[in-house]
């Protein structure tokens, strides 16, 4: 299959002969080295897309430094306006943008569209915050001092994202970084190049549609080292990371050395723990969902299940029914809930994860098994019995493949739960309240997100997202994650006509 069978492309303005690598104004440019977007679920080129030279980012920092400052000009409440429109124009595409990112990275439709609902969601809540980001009166001790707090601009935001939310988490981090008075530069996932143009077009169109340089958000396509540019560029004041903890370290450490300020939003290794008391028929549904949902590839999968020793053989006898039930094939099909796994190495990692568990004593209760389809990277969701201290299910696989073990108790599995490397999200499911509080203070889920009777996954923009340990301690989306992409400024005005010193001092 070539471009023209592929109609929603041009929908969302990607030509065919499409020199696209770098947009920081006025025009796409590439003049970098070339990479293949490749259908996941055939192994097939959709196209063959330019990437972004050294130079070329070095012209994108350069354009940037002046469209930072037209935007950091305009109201926030006015800035608020142009992500309004940027929220339209991406509902106009929500169809088409959710079957490039099903054809491109392999979730499903419905999960594709899914995302882009995410960006519109979070566009929504930061035109709000564009007239809320509020500033604080602070007493102070001083006779005739007012003392306040204010929010200002950080300057320049560069956003380096993951395959596997190529448009909902850059979503979130331009939103935000926008409303903000930021400009924001973007390199997408490699190996979703074509999203990253269609999205990246979209902000153009809205913001020079309004007459402002297009610069304000400028977009990258490349490979890590295009990345690397934008963590050690003195230009780019907040660096926003999402990937493995691997290359999250890299970023911190480059980040670190030029005392710029890095949002790191890294893997999780998620459990899901399940009581005797609770509503077992909600947690298989959630189970299903949060484990074999994208295939496994969200950071918020869930990758452990710890089931209460009473319930452990009818809770597993109904998960594999429900596993049964799980229609796997190309994501655009309708009815299909599985699609493939985003690249052949994932699969690669899948068969080794699956080998290292029968080595540790794991058993395969469901799955287990590589799917010849079309050339495309499908592989079975699995579900595997094993001791919760194996070494294979302490560390993450971004693949469907849940580890199930047996607990003694609810203080036994908060114990499994919080065992891991990573500290994303985790969700209780029971009915008794003395135990939901107990997993929610101090001696609870050591994770960023800790759900009660719902999935691990599927989180709402409206609370901070991210979490703890290896997960690299970022809040991006809602709650006061805004404050990231500002610097503060404690004020202190003297409007008297007295120089009283604080903490009492007399020194003249
Ligand atoms: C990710 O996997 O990087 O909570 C983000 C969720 C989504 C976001 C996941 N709202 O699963």
């Amino acid at each position: 299959r070539s471009y023209s069978d592929y109609p929603f492309l041009k929908d969302l303005g990607i030509e065919e002969k499409d020199n696209a690598g770098a947009y920081f104004g006025n025009k796409w440019v590439g003049n970098g080295s070339t990479l293949e977007s490749v259908s996941p679920s055939t192994n097939k080129t959709i196209a063959t897309v330019r990437t972004a030279s050294k130079e070329d980012v070095e012209k994108c920092f350069e354009a940037m430094q002046e469209a930072k400052l037209v935007w950091r000009d305009v109201p926030a409440p006015k800035r608020g306006e142009i992500v309004r429109q940027i929220g339209d124009e991406l509902r106009k595409y929500l169809d088409p943008l959710g079957k490039l990112v099903a054809l491109e990275m392999g979730k499903i439709y419905q999960e594709g569209v899914g995302e882009v609902q995410e960006y519109i969601d979070i566009c929504d809540y930061a035109v709000g915050l564009s007239r809320m980001f509020n500033g604080q009166v602070i007493p102070s001790e001083r006779k005739d001092h007012a003392m306040l707090e204010m929010w200002n601009p950080m300057g320049i935001v560069g956003v380096i994202t993951a395959f596997n939310f190529p448009v909902a988490v850059y979503g979130w981090n331009a939103a935000l970084a926008l409303v903000c008075g930021n400009a924001v530069v973007w390199k997408g996932a490699h190996t979703t190049p074509l999203t990253t143009i269609a999205v990246g077009k979209i902000m153009q169109r809205v913001l020079e549609r309004n007459g402002f340089p297009g610069a304000i958000c400028s977009t990258l396509t490349g490979h890590g080292d295009v990345g690397q540019l934008i963590a050690q560029s003195p230009s780019v004041d907040l660096v926003s990371f999402t990937g493995s903890t691997a290359v999250g370290k890299k970023v911190r450490s480059l980040v670190n050395d030029r005392f710029g300020r890095c949002l790191l939003e890294l893997g999780g290794n998620n459990a899901i723990l399940v009581m005797k008391d609770a509503n077992l028929e909600l947690a298989v549904r959630a189970v299903l969902f949060a484990s074999v949902g994208t295939a496994g590839q969200r950071c918020t999968t869930c990758r452990r299940l710890i089931l209460d020793a009473d319930i452990y053989d009818s809770f597993t006898k109904s998960l594999v029914k429900a596993y049964q039930q799980v229609k796997i094939g190309d994501p655009n099909e309708k009815g299909v809930l599985c699609g493939p796994l985003h690249t052949k190495d994932a699969v690669k990692q899948y068969q080794a994860a699956i080998q290292e568990a029968k080595q540790q004593g794991g058993k395969i209760l469901f799955g287990g098994n590589v799917l010849e389809m079309n050339g495309g990277n499908f592989v079975e969701p699995t579900i595997i019995e094993i001791s919760s201290d194996a070494q294979v299910a302490n560390k993450e696989t971004f693949a469907p493949i849940l580890y199930v073990f047996k607990c003694d108790g609810f203080e036994h599995a908060v114990k499994i739960n919080n065992q891991v490397k990573h500290g994303l999200s985790s969700s209780l499911f029971t009915t008794d309240p003395q135990k939901m509080f107990k997993w929610i203070n101090q001696n609870g889920s050591d994770c960023g997100i800790v759900n009660v009777n719902i999935p691990t996954n599927g989180a709402e923009i409206g609370g901070a997202f991210g979490g703890n340990k290896e997960t690299g301690d970022g809040r991006e989306s809602g709650s006061n994650s805004w404050q990231q992409y500002m610097r503060r400024s404690t004020v202190t005005i003297n409007y008297g006509d007295k120089l009283p010193l604080a903490q009492g001092i007399e020194f003249i």
